[in-house]
């Protein structure tokens, strides 16, 4: 299947190292908590560049990687990606959602909508015609934009209860997400999956590259960056009966 590997395989391999690098650095970091309320920012961390690592590993060494036939063209589709992202997607937003002091059923709610969405966008890929191709798109787009209107709706209500330190680092990783997710399908509609042909395959991996070490390491990094605030972020508020009860 290797032969499948075009030029394209420069941007995988520099995914590869950037996300062996990311998951090293969180490792190294995280080594020293040891609370564990903090570690689990750590180990979600670490599991989304370790997949995104395993997973670039496989598409630059041609194993996750076929062809679909379109209208008689072959298409070159990196399945791999979806693997991927049907992991990493849902702990992103977990670790988001923890930083919020989300309950059960925003994280739920958020992580269903979030596997429709990676889940019909896999159907997308492999879908025969061009028609269908971009009425899957149409319908995971959907499920993003929902999420993203629970992720600045019920999320940020939530988040409102939390210190002014821990408020505003949800707050910037919070857009940061918004802004990187919905480049996902532009580049999607706009590259080789579209089938209209407008960037070549050899430009989509590079933006994709681009855009998943933006959405894993640099996320993880401005999220593990400083101690302080995520301990801060797990310490639970005492009710009102604990501060009214005489000291
Ligand atoms: C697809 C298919 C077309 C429609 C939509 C998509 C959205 C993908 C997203 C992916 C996010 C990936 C991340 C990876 C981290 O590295 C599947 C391209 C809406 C939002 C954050």
């Amino acid at each position: 299947m290797s032969e499948l590997v075009g030029p394209e395989s420069l941007w995988l391999w520099i995914g590869t190292i950037g996300m062996t690098l990311g998951t090293l650095y969180f490792v190294g970091r995280g080594r020293s908590v040891r609370d564990p309320k903090m570690q689990q920012f750590y180990i979600i961390t670490i599991f989304i560049t370790t997949i995104a690592a395993v997973m670039y590993y496989a598409m630059a060494t041609g194993f996750g990687v076929t062809e679909v036939t379109v209208g008689g063209d072959a298409l070159t589709i990196y399945w791999a990606r979806y693997a991927d992202w049907i992991f990493t997607t849902p702990l992103l937003l977990l670790d988001l959602a923890l930083l919020a002091g989300a309950d059960r059923n925003t994280i739920a709610t958020l992580i269903g909508l979030d596997v429709l969405m990676i889940g019909t966008g896999t159907i997308g890929a492999f879908a025969a015609t061009t028609g269908s191709r971009i009425a899957w798109w149409g319908i995971s787009t959907g499920f993003l934009l929902v999420l993203l209107y629970v992720l600045v709706g019920t999320l940020s209500e939530r988040a409102q209860a939390q210190s002014p330190e821990v408020r505003s680092l949800f707050g910037r990783l919070r857009n940061l997400l918004i802004v990187l997710w919905l480049l996902y399908p532009v580049v999607w509609i706009l590259g080789t999956e579209g089938t209209l042909g407008i960037l070549p395959l050899y430009w989509e991996t590079a933006a994709f590259m681009a855009l998943d070490l933006t959405a894993k390491v640099g996320f993880g990094l401005l999220l593990l960056r400083s101690h302080a605030v995520l301990e801060r972020a797990v310490t639970p508020t005492p009710t009102s009966e604990e501060t009214a009860s005489p000291a």
